[in-house]
């Protein structure tokens, strides 16, 4: 009998431990500019790496200064784990935060944020405001970005019940055996 327990308890922690590398997927593994880094130049662009490639479609870049201002100027050029998307040039001393928003290849979305400073500008303090507003980055967020969250979210919690309902029957299979046997010596 001994033998069917350490059998199934094998059995039971071999499939949680197969379940866990399953949910595992990309996130943003290093940045330029790095999170919380103070530049004396202004960037020119954001570049994000990730630990697993991400999706050409429904990437969403955005710099954005602590007024609300956008700074990103170009839609965002992925290449596998790396995107690289462009800030307009000089934008003044302050602090930004870079949003983004991919799909990885495995079809979940990542988001995520992290701010940066900029302490000296080269150029006029008082350079014009960008004239684009990176009027295209906001509605791809909102729109497309929510419902591919929506979408894939849903099939995730799928495993961690499975295995949920794997381990109990595991569980009470051990108690069947254990009381057969106490009835057998009874
Ligand atoms: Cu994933």
């Amino acid at each position: 009998m001994k033998r069917i327990i350490t059998v199934l308890a094998v059995a039971a922690v071999w499939l949680l431990l197969g379940i866990v590398p399953a949910q595992a997927h990309s996130e943003l593994v290093s940045s330029t500019p790095t999170a919380d880094s103070v530049l004396d130049t202004p960037p020119q662009s954001v570049e994000l790496v990730f630990n697993q490639k991400v999706q050409n479609t429904f990437v969403t870049v955005t710099v954005v200064g602590t007024d609300g201002q956008q700074w990103g100027n170009s839609t965002p050029v992925v290449a596998g784990e790396r995107l690289t998307a462009g800030i307009e040039a000089g934008i003044p001393p302050g602090v930004y935060t870079v949003g983004y928003r991919v799909v990885s290849e495995d079809g979940h979305p990542i988001t995520g944020s992290y701010p940066f400073t900029v302490s000296a500008a080269p150029g006029p303090a008082g350079a014009t405001p960008g004239p684009t507003e990176a009027a295209a980055a906001t509605p791809a967020s909102s729109a497309i970005g929510m419902t591919t969250t929506e979408t894939s979210k849903g099939a995730p919690m799928v495993l961690p019940i499975l295995g949920g309902i794997v381990v109990l029957l595991f569980v009470g299979g051990i108690v069947l055996v254990l009381r057969g046997e106490r009835r057998k010596k009874g």
